[in-house]
C-alpha cells in the first residue's frame, strides 16, 4: 500500500494541566500531589517536542485537549467541591494529553478487510482516565473520518481494563509492510492495579480482524508493574524491527522474545541489563518512554526525556549505544518536565497511526501555520500556573473553558466544542 507512514499524533497538554495525585502505581503522579503546575509551558514544551520532530521531515498529527472541567462526570457521581475534591480533581484532568492510552491502532496492512482500526481505551482502572474515551472517540470519528480508510470501534466493555496503545507494539520490515502487533498484559493480584486485561487485548486483536498468527500476547512483569511501570511503555518501546526494552519488563523474557521472534524472525533486541541500568533507575528516568523514530533518510533515532540525560548510568549507556553501530544510531533529549511529573514521558504523548496523510482530516496535521496558531492561543489563553487550591475554582474553570474554545475556534474545529 503505497503512501502509508507512520504520523504521531501528540495530545496538546490541556489548559488544567494540574498535579492531584490521582494514578496508584504511577509513582511520579504520587510524589507530585500538591505540587503548582505550568499548563502553559506544559503545553509549549509538548509543541516543542513535535516541531523538532517535524524538523527531522516527520509527518506529525495532533489531538486536542478534552472539555474540562468535566461538570456531567461530577452530576453523574453527585459530587462537588464540598462532597470529594479528588473527584473534582478528576473532574479537571488534562489526561488526554498522553495519547498513547488514547487508543489502540492496527494499519491496514494487518488487518482482515484492508482498513485501519482504531479502538479507544476505556482507560477503566483511574476513574479520572475513564471519562475520556467517548471524547477520544468523537474526536477519532472526525481526524479519520473517511470509512474506506478507517474503522473506529466503540471502547472494550467496562471490567475489561484496556489502557490503548500503551500495552501495544507492533514489528514489521517498514511501516508500510504487514506487521505483527504484541498485545502486552498485566497480571493482578500485586501491589497496583495491573490496569491492562488479557481479555481486553484478545477482544481487541479480533475485533480489529488481526491474523492470530501475527499477534502474540505477552504477560508484563509483575515486578516492573510494582516498581512503578503502570505501563509497558514504560519499560519497552518497538519501532520496525527493534525492540528496545529492560531486561526485566516481561515476565517471561524469553518466552516473550522467542514468541516474537516465532511470528516475526526479523526481531532485533536491544535489551538493557540490570547492572548496566536498574529497573528503578529506567523507570525513574522513563529510558523506555522514548520515541523510537524512523528517520527519512535511514535509522533510527531514540528521542528521550532531559531527565536520562541527568542520570550517570543511564546517560553511560546512551552514549555508547549511539556509538555502537547499533540499530539505534542517535538519540535526542528532549524537555517535557510538566509532563514527565505526572508520569508522562516522550511515549506517552504521542498517538501512533500508520496511514496516508491524505486520508486523515487535514486539520489534526501539523505544519508551520498549524503550529505557529496553536503556539499563539497557548502563550496568549492557557493559565500560567495552577495550585491545588485552584482547583474547582469558578473563574479558573471560565479561563480553561475559554482556552479549550479559543484553540478549537482557531483549528476551524468549533464542531468539537
Ligand atoms: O495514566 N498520569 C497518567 C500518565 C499516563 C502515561 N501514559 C503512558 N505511559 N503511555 C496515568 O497514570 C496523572 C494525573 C494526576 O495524578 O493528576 C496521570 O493520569
Amino acid at each position: 500500500m503505497s503512501g502509508l507512514v507512520e504520523i504521531n499524533f501528540d495530545g496538546i497538554v490541556g489548559p488544567s494541566h494540574n498535579y492531584a495525585g490521582l494514578s496508584l502505581g504511577n509513582i511520579a503522579s504520587a510524589s507530585h500531589k500538591g505540587d503548582p503546575s505550568y499548563p502553559r509551558k506544559a503545553a509549549l514544551q509538548g509543541i516543542a517536542k513535535m516541531r523538532a520532530n517535524m524538523e527531522l521531515g516527520l509527518v506529525q498529527g495532533f489531538l486536542l485537549p478534552l472539555p474540562r472541567p468535566n461538570g456531567e462526570f461530577l452530576h453523574a457521581l453527585g459530587a462537588d467541591r464540598e462532597t470529594d475534591r479528588a473527584l473534582v480533581a478528576a473532574a479537571w484532568s488534562a489526561s488526554s494529553m498522553w495519547t498513547a492510552n488514547a487508543a489502540t491502532v492496527s494499519p491496514a496492512p494487518d488487518t482482515a478487510d484492508g482498513r485501519c482500526h482504531l479502538t479507544p481505551a476505556n482507560l477503566v482502572t483511574m476513574p479520572h482516565r475513564a471519562q475520556e474515551w467517548r471524547d477520544t472517540r468523537a474526536q477519532l470519528a472526525i481526524a479519520f473520518a473517511d470509512p474506506r480508510h478507517f474503522a473506529i470501534h466503540d471502547a472494550i466493555l467496562p471490567s475489561f481494563g484496556d489502557e490503548g496503545a500503551a500495552n501495544h507494539m507492533r514489528f514489521c520490515e517498514g511501516h508500510g509492510a504487514p506487521g505483527v502487533e504484541v498485545f502486552v498484559y498485566g497480571r493482578q493480584g500485586g501491589k497496583f492495579p495491573a490496569r491492562q486485561h488479557q481479555q481486553a487485548s484478545h477482544a481487541v486483536a479480533r475485533l480489529h480482524g488481526l491474523d492470530p498468527a501475527k499477534c502474540v500476547f505477552v504477560e508484563q512483569n509483575p515486578e516492573a508493574i510494582e516498581a512503578g511501570a503502570f505501563h509497558n511503555d514504560v519499560v519497552a518501546v518497538a519501532n520496525e524491527r527493534v525492540l528496545f526494552t529492560h531486561a526485566r519488563a516481561f515476565a517471561d523474557r524469553e518466552g516473550a522474545y522467542g514468541a516474537i521472534r516465532a511470528a516475526f524472525p526479523a526481531l532485533e533486541v536491544v535489551e538493557v541489563e540490570t547492572d548496566q541500568v536498574t529497573l528503578d533507575e529506567a523507570i525513574r528516568t522513563y529510558l523506555f518512554n522514548a520515541q523510537l523514530l524512523s528517520l527519512p533518510d535511514g535509522g533510527m533515532e531514540l528521542v528521550v526525556p532531559d531527565e536520562c540525560r541527568e542520570s550517570a548510568s543511564v546517560s553511560v549507556y546512551l552514549d555508547r549505544m549511539a556509538r555502537d553501530n547499533g540499530p539505534i544510531g542517535s538519540v535526542r533529549y528532549v524537555d517535557v518536565r510538566q509532563s514527565m511529573a505526572n508520569g508522562g514521558g516522550p511515549a506517552c504523548l504521542r498517538l501512533r497511526v500508520v496511514a496516508d496523510p491524505a486520508t486523515v482530516d487535514p486539520r489534526f496535521l501539523m505544519d508551520e501555520r498549524n503550529v505557529e496558531r496553536i503556539e499563539a492561543v497557548v502563550a496568549e489563553m492557557w493559565p500560567e500556573q495552577i495550585d491545588p487550591a485552584d482547583i474547582g475554582n469558578e473563574a479558573l474553570a471560565k479561563q480553561v473553558v475559554e482556552a479549550r474554545e479559543g484553540l478549537l475556534g482557531v483549528l476551524s474545529l468549533d464542531e468539537l466544542g
